[in-house]
């Protein structure tokens, strides 16, 4: 035999092996999605930084398989989430995009595809969303009516309970929705959102139109805007993203959203002791508005984004301490953390975030960040948690965020999946479980402007300017600093078609989403 013939032989021996292992895995009770946001490879000291110390986190990875090449579908929020919730490349759709905080409802509902958590519900699951959400609410022409019961929501998806935000922090409107409705809402002072930027609604503080000496009085001192975004209605002495009236019984105070999410965590995990469940938790931190509670303050040595990361930690020891004492015992948890995209240090407010940030690369040893095509806009920090049965240690496999619907799929043993959801998902329970070393060959690479970049192994092959390619290889080159284009020209053409390729695939590109997205 050849020796390449060889190689491929043992290859395919030690594939089948790890894949026959995982059909002896239990099943978990307990199965935990911990998203942060916007927080980046090195932002956490599990991953090296030690300035913002993440006692929690560092556990995890201590205890659990940490992953040094997991991906982000996207490097901004909702194409991630998108793809993580339905296996499919949110870049197939049309318009999608980073959403305003009144946009419809994106993710298809029971019966147009079945969604991760529509699949873990028929495999017995109570599932819960909690947190972030930036997916859309309601569906039609309107706009949500933050007045009544809002649907399609993440009930329709496939979550029996949820307790979110609509959007982002730094979007109206600024309240929690459980279930559906707005949580504190007074009838008699209903909710109105616009998203026109020239709109105003009568006595409504908004940033734009104040004087230095108003903006001064009325805002925290972290709650300024730096663009023509951000100054739109001043809500908590944080001006937003959007025009909103009314709700104020209802709205949140930015300080203590960490603490209303991992309350109502805790309730979903106490309530349910008695099931297995699925928890989607996706905390605030650390996107924009960086507000924390003042427990943090001061906690970290990189000012108030580091703070708002403790603060983060700090939730993920709390739906941990949670799960213990539901008595989800640990070879019964498997709890998987990573975030949503990468890292960004200013992003609309005048915070007092380092600009050079404190000589901290939030995703060293990578270039780029949130919104880039560069490996920090979509190489995660991403550790999967399962003692007993994961062990220790850390993987290089290439592994995306789409592929977790598959592999849990595959994890609970639900093979029923319709050929029409999760088509970009691939199995790669054997990789995340640390039983092989082998993850995908090609993954695509997402951005917010709709660009796409494409990894081959060590590869990657990135668009230049004036529709040119460039091409890095990141074993000698991870921040992508030595175009090799023009010395490897063959390679580069393989890698245009497969792209191309993959573009082509499993619906190709362009589809409309079942939602119609507006900002107005
Ligand atoms: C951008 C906002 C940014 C942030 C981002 C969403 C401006 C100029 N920038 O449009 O502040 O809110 O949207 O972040 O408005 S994400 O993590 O949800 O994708
Ligand atoms: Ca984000």
């Amino acid at each position: 035999m050849q020796a390449s013939l060889r190689f491929l032989f043992g290859l395919f021996l030690l594939c089948s092996c790890a894949w026959a292992q995982t059909e002896h895995l239990p099943k978990p009770r307990a199965i935990v999605i911990f998203y942060a946001d916007d927080l980046g490879y090195n932002d956490t000291s599990a991953y090296g930084c030690s300035k913002a110390p993440c006692p929690h986190l560092e556990t995890l990875a201590q205890q659990g398989l940490v992953f040094t090449d997991a991906h982000s579908s996207s490097s901004v929020c909702t194409p991630s989430r998108y793809s993580l919730l339905t296996g499919t490349y949110a870049w197939r759709y049309r318009g999608m995009g980073i959403l305003p905080g009144n946009a419809r409802l994106v993710l298809p509902v029971k019966g147009e595809q079945l969604t991760l958590p529509a699949m873990m519900q028929l495999a017995g699951y109570r599932t819960a969303a909690i947190g972030k959400w930036h997916l859309g609410l309601g569906r039609g022409e309107e706009p949500p009516d933050w007045n009544r019961l809002i649907s399609p929501s993440p009930r329709e998806v496939g979550f029996d309970e949820s307790f979110i935000m609509a959007a982002t922090g730094d979007r109206v409107p600024c309240v929690f929705i459980q279930n559906g409705r707005v949580v504190n809402l007074d009838a008699a002072d209903p909710i109105l959102v616009n998203y026109e930027p020239s709109f105003r609604f009568p006595n409504e503080p908004v940033a734009a139109d104040m004087t230095e000496e108003q903006l001064a009085a009325c805002l925290k001192p972290w709650g300024r805007s730096a663009d023509k975004q951000h100054d739109k209605t001043v809500i908590n002495g944080i001006s937003r993203i959007g025009h909103m009236s009314g709700g104020k019984s209802a709205l949140w105070k930015d300080e203590e959203i960490a603490d209303r999410l991992n309350e109502a965590a805790v309730r979903f995990i106490r309530e349910n002791a008695d099931c297995p469940i699925f928890l989607y938790f996706c905390a605030n931190d650390i996107h924009v508005p960086r507000d924390p509670h003042p427990r943090w303050r001061g906690k970290s040595q990189l000012g108030i984004r580091g703070d708002v990361t403790v603060q983060m930690d700090n939730s993920l020891g709390v739906v941990r301490r949670a799960l213990a004492e539901a008595g989800y015992k640990p070879e019964e948890t498997l709890l998987i953390f990573t975030s949503d995209n990468g890292p960004v240090i200013a992003d609309g407010y005048l915070d007092g975030a380092p600009r050079d940030c404190a000589g901290h690369n939030p995703a060293a040893p990578y270039s780029g960040g949130k919104y880039t095509l560069r490996e920090g806009g979509t190489r995660m920090p991403f550790i999967v948690h399962w003692p007993s049965v994961v062990h220790p240690g850390k993987s290089a496999a290439l592994i995306s965020q789409v592929d977790l619907s598959r592999s849990l799929a595959r994890l609970v043993g639900f093979s029923d999946i319709p050929q029409d959801s999760m088509r970009d998902s691939q199995n790669m329970l054997p990789a995340l479980c640390g039983l092989s070393k082998q993850g995908r060959s090609e993954l695509p690479e997402h951005n917010h402007a709709v660009n796409l970049a494409l990894r081959f192994n060590h590869y990657k092959l990135m668009p230049g300017a004036g529709g040119s390619w460039q091409l890095f290889d990141l074993s000698t080159d991870p921040a992508e600093q030595h175009d090799i284009a023009p010395e490897q020209p063959e390679l580069v053409r393989s890698l245009i078609q497969r792209l191309n390729a993959i573009k082509q695939q499993n619906g190709g590109v362009n589809r409309p989403l079942p939602a119609t997205v507006t900002d107005t």
